[in-house]
C-alpha cells in the first residue's frame, strides 16, 4: 500500500499511506508520479486533493533513503510534475507536514488544514538542508522573514500561524477531506505556484540578525549557515538557478560525515524508548512520585517529573534542609519561566505540584519513589529498609546512586522486584540521559515502567549493567586516565583542552575538572587508599593538597579571576605537578582527539563484550547525552566505525 485514488465527484482525492509517517520513500515517489501524469489526462478530473493517512499529512523524506544515491523519480521530479499540472493540487494536511511533506505541499497550487498541524523543515537536525525546493518556494509564500527561521533554525509553525502567514490558505475545522474537496471545487482559477511569485529582499539587517543567531545557536554545525546561503541566493538568482543551487548543496551535505552521524542518533534517539526485550511487557503505573532527598539531584528530578505533569513528594531530613530543597525547585521552574521556557502561572502551578515532608511517612502512597541521598551504602540501605516498611509492596523503589552497586544496596529487602536503579546527570532538569539499572530481581514490568517514565520525562534511556560507574562514569574515567596519561607525558591541559573544544565539546577534560572540583576524586582516591588499595599519587593529588580545587577555589588545573569563569593557564599549577610531568612537548590536535575518543571506544568495546551496554549506538547515546559529545559527531563508537570502513 503506497497511494490510494479515491472519487469525490470530479475531484480526485489521493492519499498517501506509508506507515508509520507516510515518509516519501521510492515506491510512494513512484505511485504519485504515475497517478499525477493519470489524473492530467482524465478529463472526467477537474481538480486534486492529496492527503495523508493515519495521524499526519507527510513526515519527510525516507531518512532511512539517504544512505543510498537518489533513485528516480526525485523528489524534485515529482513537484516539477505537480507544479506543471494543468488542474489544481490541493494539499490537505493533518498532524505534521515535515521536510519534503512540506516541500511536496508547496509543489501544490493551495494548502488546506486541520487546526494544531505542525508545518516545518527540520532537514538541518540530520545535517542537510531542504532539497526539495523548500529553500526557494517557503520563502516566495510567507517572505524571507518568516522564511529563514523556518528553514535554516527549526522553527514549526502552527495551522494558525501557517495561515497567517499565507502558507496555509485555509483552516478546515470539520472533516479535512470533505473541506479540502470543496475548498479545489471552489478554485475558479490556477492560483499562481509558489515559484513564480517575487521575493522581496527583508533587508541587511535581517540577514546580519540571522547569521549572528547562526553562529551562536549552530556552532559547530554546517548545515543551518548553508540553509541561509540557499536562501540568499535564491534572492540573487532566478529560481531555476536557486532550485540548483539548493540541491548540490543538499546532496553534497547528505553523504557528508556529519549529515551520517545526525542521521545515525536520530533513528537510535527512537529506537531507546522501545527495547525490544520489553515487547508487550505493559509497564507498572506510576502516577505519583516521591523523591527521598532535596539536594542537587533530588530537587533537579523533582523538578523534571513535576515537568512531566506528575505530582511529587519531596522528603527530607529537617526542615532546614526540606526548605532549601523546595527552594531550589522553585527557583528551577522561576528561571524556566524568567528564560521563557514556560510562563509564570505554568512556573505557579508546577510548583503547587510539589508538596514537602519530613522523614519517609508522607512518601508512603507513591507509585514510585527515588532515593538521592547520600552517596553512601550504609545511609542508603537504612532509607530503603524504612521505605520497604512503610510503601506498599508493589510500589517501585529506585536509587539514584553513581557508583555503589544497586544489588548492595537492595540486599535483603522484601519484594527486591520493584527495586531498580534510575542514574540522573546533573542538572537533571536539564540532561536528557538516564541510565536504567535493574538488579537480576527487577520484574520487567518495573523495568519497562523506568522506560516508560523517560519517555514522559522527555529522556533519553539506556538500559546499563552493573559495574563500576555503569556505561557514562566508566567511560569518562578512562577519558581523563588518558589525558592524565598525555599530561604526564608533557602535554599541556590547555592544548588537550583546546583539541577536544575543537572538535566540538563545550570544554576538554581539565576545564571540565576544574568546573566540578577536583576534590570529588582525589576523595575517591583517598578512600581507596585508606582501604589499603595501592593508587599512585597522581598530578590532581598534587593540586588539591596545595587547595587547589579548582574554579571553587580560584584555581585548579587552571588560574580563575574572581567572578571570571575563563580558565587561565597557571604556571603555579605547572609548577606543583611538576614532579610528576614530563619535559613539555605538544601533540598535533588531531592525534590528541584521535588518542582520547580511540580511548573511549576501547571502552566502550569492553563495555558491550561485558555485556553491560546492548549496543554501540547506546553507548553513542550516553556519551551525547550525558557528556557532551558532539552530536555532528555521532559518538566514540560511530568515529571508531567510520574511520575503520574502507
Ligand atoms: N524517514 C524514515 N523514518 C522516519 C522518519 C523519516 N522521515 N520520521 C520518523 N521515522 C520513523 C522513526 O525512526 C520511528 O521508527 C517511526 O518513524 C516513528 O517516529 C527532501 C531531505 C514525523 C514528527 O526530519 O520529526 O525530508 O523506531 O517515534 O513521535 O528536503 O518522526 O518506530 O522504527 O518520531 O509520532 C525531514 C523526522 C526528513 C522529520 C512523528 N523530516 N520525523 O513523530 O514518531 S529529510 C524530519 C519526526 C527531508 C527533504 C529532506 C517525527 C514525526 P521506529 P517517531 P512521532
Ligand atoms: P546532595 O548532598 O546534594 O543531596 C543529598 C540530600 O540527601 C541532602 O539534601 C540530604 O539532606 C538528603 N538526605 C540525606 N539523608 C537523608 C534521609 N535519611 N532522608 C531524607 N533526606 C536525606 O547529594 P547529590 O549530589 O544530590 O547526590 C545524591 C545522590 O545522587 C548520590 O547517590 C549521588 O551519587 C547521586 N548522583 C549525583 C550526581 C551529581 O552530579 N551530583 C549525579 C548523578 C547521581
Amino acid at each position: 500500500m503506497t497511494v490510494t485514488l479515491d472519487r469525490h465527484g470530479s475531484v480526485a482525492v489521493l492519499t498517501i499511506d506509508n506507515p508509520p509517517v507516510n515518509a516519501l520513500k521510492t515506491a510512494v515517489r513512484a505511485r504519485l508520479f504515475d497517478l499525477a501524469a493519470q489524473i492530467e489526462a482524465d478529463a472526467s478530473v477537474s481538480a486534486i486533493v492529496l492527503c495523508g493517512a493515519g495521524k499526519l499529512f507527510v513526515g519527510g523524506a525516507d531518512i532511512a533513503e539517504f544512505d543510498r544515491p537518489p533513485e528516480d523519480p526525485t523528489l524534485p521530479d515529482l513537484i516539477a510534475r505537480i507544479e506543471a499540472a494543468t488542474k489544481p493540487w490541493v494539499a490537505a494536511i493533518h498532524g505534521s507536514a515535515l521536510g519534503g511533506g512540506l516541500e511536496l505541499a508547496l509543489a501544490c497550487h493551495a494548502r488546506v488544514a486541520s487546526p494544531g498541524a505542525t508545518l516545518g523543515l527540520p532537514e538541518v537536525n540530520l545535517g542537510i538542508i531542504p532539497g526539495a525546493g523548500g529553500t526557494q518556494r517557503l520563502p516566495r509564500l510567507i517572505g524571507l522573514a518568516a522564511a529563514i527561521p523556518v528553514v535554516a533554525e527549526r522553527d514549526m509553525l502552527d495551522t494558525t500561524r501557517a495561515a497567517a502567514l499565507g502558507l496555509v490558505d485555509r483552516i478546515i475545522d470539520g472533516p479535512l477531506v470533505d473541506g479540502a474537496v470543496a475548498f479545489a471545487s471552489g478554485l475558479s482559477t490556477l492560483p499562481t505556484p509558489a515559484r513564480s511569485r517575487p521575493l522581496q529582499d527583508p533587508g541587511p539587517a535581517f540577514w546580519e540578525a540571522a547569521a549572528a543567531r547562526m553562529s551562536k545557536a549552530a556552532k559547530g554545525q554546517t548545515a543551518p549557515p548553508a540553509a541561509l546561503a540557499a536562501l540568499r541566493y535564491g534572492l540573487d538568482h532566478a529560481v531555476e538557478a536557486g532550485l540548483r543551487h539548493e540541491r548540490e548543496t543538499f546532496l553534497s551535505l547528505r553523504s557528508s560525515a556529519e549529515s551520517a552521524a545526525l542521521r545515525y542518533l536520530f533513528f537510535a534517539e527512537r529506537a531507546a524508548p522501545r527495547p525490544a526485550a520489553l515487547r508487550g511487557v505493559a509497564p507498572r503505573d506510576i502516577a505519583s512520585v516521591g523523591i527521598l532527598g532535596g539536594g542537587t539531584m533530588g530537587s533537579g528530578i523533582a523538578a523534571a517529573v513535576r515537568n512531566a505533569g506528575l505530582s511529587v513528594v519531596l522528603s527530607e531530613r529537617d526542615p532546614a534542609a526540606l526548605e532549601k530543597g523546595l527552594g531550589t525547585v522553585k527557583c528551577i521552574f522561576d528561571a524556566a519561566a524568567r528564560r521563557g521556557l514556560s510562563t509564570e502561572a505554568e512556573a505557579t502551578a508546577r510548583m503547587a505540584g510539589v508538596t514537602g515532608c519530613i522523614g519517609l511517612e508522607g512518601l508512603s502512597g507513591c507509585d514510585l519513589v527515588i532515593e538521592a541521598v547520600f552517596e553512601d551504602l550504609a545511609v542508603k540501605r537504612a532509607v530503603f529498609a524504612d521505605l520497604a516498611r512503610l510503601c506498599r509492596p508493589e510500589a517501585i523503589l529506585a536509587t539514584n546512586t553513581s557508583y555503589i552497586d544497586p544489588r548492595a544496596i537492595a540486599e535483603g529487602l522484601p519484594s527486591p522486584d520493584r527495586f531498580i536503579g534510575l542514574h540522573f546527570f546533573s542538572p537533571a532538569q536539564v540532561m536528557k540521559l538516564l541510565e536504567i539499572i535493574p538488579i537480576p530481581d527487577t520484574a520487567p514490568d518495573v523495568l519497562a515502567a523506568a522506560f516508560d517514565l523517560a519517555r514522559r520525562l522527555g529522556k533519553v534511556p539506556v538500559q546499563s549493567g552493573i559495574c563500576e560507574g555503569f556505561i557514562g562514569n566508566r567511560i569518562l574515567k578512562r577519558y581523563r586516565a588518558e589525558a592524565e596519561v598525555m599530561l604526564r607525558t608533557g602535554v599541556s591541559p590547555a592544548d588537550i583542552d583546546a583539541a577536544m573544544r575543537g572538535f566540538g565539546y563545550a570544554m576538554g577534560p581539565f576545564e571540565m575538572q576544574d568546573m566540578a572540583g577536583l576534590d570529588i576524586s582525589f576523595m575517591n582516591r583517598e578512600a581507596a587508599r585508606a582501604r589499603g588499595e595501592n593508587v599512585p599519587e597522581t598530578p590532581g593529588d598534587l593540586l588539591v593538597r596545595a587547595g587547589r580545587k579548582g574554579m571553587k577555589t580560584g584555581g585548579g588545573w587552571y588560574d580563575y579571576a574572581a567572578g571570571d569563569r575563563t580558565p587561565r593557564p597557571s604556571d603555579e599549577a605547572q609548577q606543583i605537578i611538576a614532579p610528576l610531568i614530563g619535559p613539555r612537548t605538544s601533540l598535533p590536535a588531531d592525534q590528541i582527539v584521535e588518542r582520547l575518543v580511540g580511548a573511549m571506544a576501547t571502552e566502550g568495546q569492553a563495555i558491550l563484550d561485558e555485556g553491560i551496554a546492548a549496543s554501540p549506538a547506546e553507548i553513542d547515546l550516553v556519551q551525547v547525552h550525558g557528556y557532551g559529545f558532539p552530536r555532528t559527531k555521532g559518538g566514540p563508537m560511530f568515529q571508531i566505525t567510520r574511520k575503520a570502513k574502507p
